[in-house]
């Protein structure tokens, strides 16, 4: 309908000076009017030109007093000829009326206000205020003072009107045929196409979004580490399991049987199957030795080691599991230097919080050779950290059952302008190696941090909840691009 009205006015009339005009007079909405000429002006049935006006549009103080009167006119009708007490007046227009009504019919001496009584000064007052706000929204605009006096009591603001002038276009017709958007075999066969018009191409158009495959953040960040461990050499470790006996888990690990994480308050044991099946007897004999008498320059832990214990089935608590069964299959081999490393999910019953959760993705590196020294370790935790971003690192003496000396590390993170902890390391011990039947001179240097912590830092994801489960929102996975972490 609209779109007749514009074409067919143009038929017999030059131009369209004003929409709003056009809009009134043909009693359309301006919103529709507007609509269609932006639409025959982007086929170019019309050239429309802006046009920008200032007008004045009632904010809600004046809205109210458009309907009900102005607070001083309902002041001054609300004095009766004999006057009225200020508590009963007060009382009659409640208290942002009485204030602002005083305020103004003072001004405008239309009454007395006396110590307790109020009294009418004149007979008789026009609410000019009203009018001139039902006049603006009605389109009209009152005198200069009277806008100015309204601007002052900020019952009006400024509202620029968009409208368009419009004449006709290089493709006008009075009427619109839809233009063709597909050339048919019907088209061809009924010879119609020559008198079709047909859309313009617009090579510009952006086509559907393909939603492809998304990677969730953490196995972006994985890839990355992945990639990191690759580059430095390093082989991935098989980490499909994440069911584990205590003995791998722990045991093999020379950490003791009564350590606090081996009892169910930080590890989860399984009802079913609640026992490993098999394990090497004569490497499991050397390991009983190890913890109850040492050996190796060792005097072990002197407790009576229970295979009961070790023969326990858990979640595993972290890949370094994975790193004993590694290196006791490297032991039972001519010896070779090995660059191993682990990325995958490990379990710990602790109570869930912004950062943690009950299972977490751990990386673990080690390098398993002859003679390596502390030294080695710190270089190539420098390596790794670099090619993380963070070139500045600090080490902190720590403990872990099974590595001695044993070191937390600390990066300074450029973005956070920050040193965040970013994991923890060690030299595994040699009554963790020996018993394995590794030679006497052969040392490995390991350490490990999660992929959630950098993947939320690197995303800015403040909740581990919303990395992680059902809660993630798909749009940030969707949203977020490839993150180019350290080079
Ligand atoms: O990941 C951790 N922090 C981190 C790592 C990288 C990073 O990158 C920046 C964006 C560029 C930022 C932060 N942490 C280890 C440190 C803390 O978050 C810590 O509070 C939580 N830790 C987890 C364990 O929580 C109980 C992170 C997890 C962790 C800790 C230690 C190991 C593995 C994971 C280990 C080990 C180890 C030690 C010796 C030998 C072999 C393995």
């Amino acid at each position: 309908m609209a779109e007749e009205a514009v074409l067919g006015f143009l038929e017999k009339n030059e131009e369209i000076k004003d929409s709003g005009e056009f809009a009134v007079e043909k009693g359309i909405s301006h919103e529709e009017i507007v609509n269609v000429i932006k639409s025959l002006n982007g086929f170019r049935f019309v050239d429309a030109q802006d046009i920008k006006k200032e007008r004045w549009q009632l904010t809600a103080e004046g809205k109210t007093y458009a309907a009900n009167g102005s607070p001083e006119f309902q002041l001054f009708m609300a004095v009766p000829p004999e006057g009225i007490s200020r508590v009963e007046l007060q009382k009659k227009l409640g208290d942002p009326g009485f204030k602002i009504g005083c305020q103004q019919a003072i001004k405008n001496k239309w009454v007395e206000m006396g110590k307790s009584q109020v009294s009418r000064k004149v007979a008789h007052v026009d609410d000019s205020v009203k009018d001139m706000l039902v006049k603006i929204n009605n389109g009209e605009a009152p005198n200069q003072e009277g806008i100015d006096a309204l601007k002052r009591r900020k019952l009006i603001s400024p509202q620029v009107w968009k409208g368009y002038s419009v004449k006709k276009g290089p493709n006008y017709a009075p009427k619109r045929r839809k233009p063709a958007t597909d050339l048919t075999r019907e088209n061809l066969q009924s010879g119609e196409w020559k008198d079709l018009q047909f859309k313009e191409y617009n090579f510009l158009a952006k086509g559907f979004p393909i939603e492809g495959g998304y990677l969730h953040p953490l196995l972006k960040v994985r890839r990355q580490m992945q990639m990191i461990f690759l580059q430095m050499g390093f082989e991935e470790m098989p980490t499909n399991n994440y069911v584990e006996s205590s003995f791998w888990n722990f045991d093999a690990l020379f950490q003791p049987q009564q350590h606090p994480a081996r009892d169910s308050h930080d590890t989860f044991f399984l009802k079913e199957p609640s026992t490993t099946k098999t394990l090497p007897e004569d490497y499991v004999e050397r390991v009983k030795q190890i913890h109850e008498s040492g050996g190796h320059g060792s005097r072990g832990y002197g407790y009576d080691w229970k295979r009961e214990e070790a023969n326990k089935n858990l979640l595993r608590t972290h890949t370094t599991a994975v790193s004993s069964r590694m290196l006791y299959a490297l032991a039972k081999k001519p010896f070779e230097a090995k660059r191993y490393y682990s990325i995958d999910r490990v379990f710990r019953n602790e109570a869930v919080d912004r950062t943690h959760l009950a299972e977490f993705h751990q990386i673990e590196g080690l390098i398993c050779d002859r003679g390596l020294s502390l030294g080695d370790l710190q270089g190539v935790l420098h390596d790794f950290f670099s090619r993380l971003g963070m070139s500045k690192l600090r080490f902190k003496p720590a403990y872990n059952p099974y590595t001695e000396p044993s070191m937390e590390i600390f990066g300074y993170h450029e973005g956070l302008k920050k040193w965040v902890e970013v994991g923890n390391s060690g030299m595994f011990r040699p009554e963790m190696l020996l018993p394995m039947g590794l030679p006497e001179d052969v040392t490995v240097i390991a350490w490990g941090l999660s992929l959630e912590r950098p993947t939320m830092i690197l995303y800015g994801i403040d909740n581990i909840r919303d990395l992680f489960g059902h809660k993630v929102d798909l749009g940030l996975i969707k949203s977020n691009p490839i993150c180019r972490i350290g080079l």
